[in-house]
């Protein structure tokens, strides 16, 4: 008798995961993106979003982010954000740094200074901005600035994981810092249903 209404307790509960299941899969989706090289050795800090085609872009408040200064480096050296996120560029080192950007995405210049600016920096249109220090040559960072909230970074295996998929069809549009300038930017087509993967091989070589 016990076990029968044991055996009962674990269908239902499975039956009941199995439906919660579904509904996760329904409403949202995970795509995992490995970025590497043609040789396959995997992009660190490759970045990966997806675009909606025929689908609105989920409205979000706009986010913010942190690009600090440490040991005359920016620290993290690329960025991936939604357009209209505000960043802040602490100076954690005890000399004066500047940020300044030729992008025409944002263009602007934090003259001088150490601690903590006043304002952060709204990063207003789509686009690659890249920034420097007018006093550090080798001090250089990029920010990627993307019209949808589905975005990600690769870690040092080169996986970046775009989270929260709504079905549909998307345009999955990669970027990493070692592709030539003015390359053109590879994009997949995918349709989301469900959990899934996907492979860039990016041609770095020429840089
Ligand atoms: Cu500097």
């Amino acid at each position: 008798m016990i076990k029968t209404v044991y055996q009962a307790t674990l269908a239902s509960a499975i039956c009941l995961a199995a439906m919660l299941g579904h509904s996760a899969i329904a409403s949202a989706a995970n795509l995992q993106v490995q970025l590497a090289d043609k040789t396959g050795a995997p992009l660190a800090d490759a970045v990966v979003y997806a675009v909606p085609i025929g689908a609105k872009v989920p409205a979000k408040a706009p986010g913010t982010a942190i690009i600090d200064q440490i040991h005359r480096q920016f620290v993290p050296k690329v960025t991936i954000l939604q357009t209209g996120t505000s960043v802040s560029f602490p100076n954690k080192d005890n000399i004066e740094h500047d940020v300044y950007s030729f992008s025409p995405a944002k263009t602007f210049e934090l003259k001088l200074y150490s601690g903590i600016p006043a304002h952060p920096v709204v990063f207003d249109k789509p686009g690659l901005v890249v920034l420097g220090c007018n006093i550090h040559d080798q001090m250089i960072a990029y920010v990627m600035v993307v019209d949808t909230p589905f975005f990600a970074k690769a870690g040092a295996n080169g996986v970046a994981a775009i989270e929260g998929l709504p079905a549909g069809d998307y345009e999955i549009k990669a970027w990493d810092y070692r592709l030539p300038d003015g390359a053109a930017q590879p994009t997949q087509r995918v349709t989301v249903t469900t959990d899934q993967k996907l492979k860039f091989a990016l041609d770095v070589s020429a840089n």
